[in-house]
């Protein structure tokens, strides 16, 4: 059973895609980060920058248990755990990486910031807003001109498409609009119709 210590963020949808759509038994395990949870001491023994997602399996590689967090190197372990969604040819495998990567380490990163300054601050910055809306338009663009020639981000649907998928849903679809990135709002509208990707956008299991 795999324990996802998870909240409703851009992050926080991630390791649930990848559950939802490998079927691999798990609980969710709310972290209030409103009520700031994420800084108790117990959860900082599996998430020591005290940020969600995390996961804990008590049935890791040799019986095991492992904890883990940042949503990339989760996506990998459950994509080698279950042996879907990411591929074993080392080809295949490197450029899912790369798309992985940079969803994990640039695009939700530079997204967050401009969730920050144009949306959430109480505190207007309007050179700090222009930057960050100008990064993410250069970023929807770059994911467009790549899905012109490529389906999915690594070829087949994979864990480098369920790393992108949350913040062009929250902000390249809701903020910024995709009219001028038409293969950006076709990839999307892919995977929001997919029921693994609806279940795992949903509300915590009760
Ligand atoms: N690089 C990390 C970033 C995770 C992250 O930014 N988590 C945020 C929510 S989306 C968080 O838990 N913030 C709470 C905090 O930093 O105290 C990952 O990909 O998992």
């Amino acid at each position: 059973m795999i324990d996802c210590y998870t909240w409703m963020t851009d992050n926080g949808y991630k390791p649930r895609m990848m559950l939802e759509e490998t079927g691999l038994a798990h609980r969710i395990v709310p972290v209030n980060l409103r009520e700031r949870a994420q800084m108790s001491p117990e959860f900082m023994k599996i998430s020591p920058g005290h940020k969600i997602p995390a996961i804990v399996d008590d049935d890791g590689p040799g019986g095991t248990r492992v904890t883990l967090c940042e949503s990339g190197a989760i996506l990998k372990y459950l994509g080698e755990k279950a042996g879907k969604f990411y591929p074993s040819d080392p080809a295949a495998r490197a450029k899912v990486d790369q798309w992985l990567f940079y969803g994990s380490a640039t695009f939700t990163t530079l997204s967050q910031q401009f969730g920050h300054w144009t949306i959430r601050s109480p505190v207007k910055a309007p050179a700090a807003q222009q930057h960050y809306e100008a990064n993410l338009c250069d970023m929807l663009g770059i994911l467009d001109r790549h899905l012109a020639q490529s389906e999915y981000f690594g070829g087949d649907y994979s864990i480098a498409d369920m790393t992108m998928y949350s913040d062009v849903h929250l902000h390249g679809v809701k903020d910024i609009g995709l009219t001028d990135y038409p293969n950006l709002k076709r990839w999307h509208d892919a995977i929001e119709a997919r029921p693994a990707v609806q279940r795992a956008w949903g509300p915590f299991p009760a």
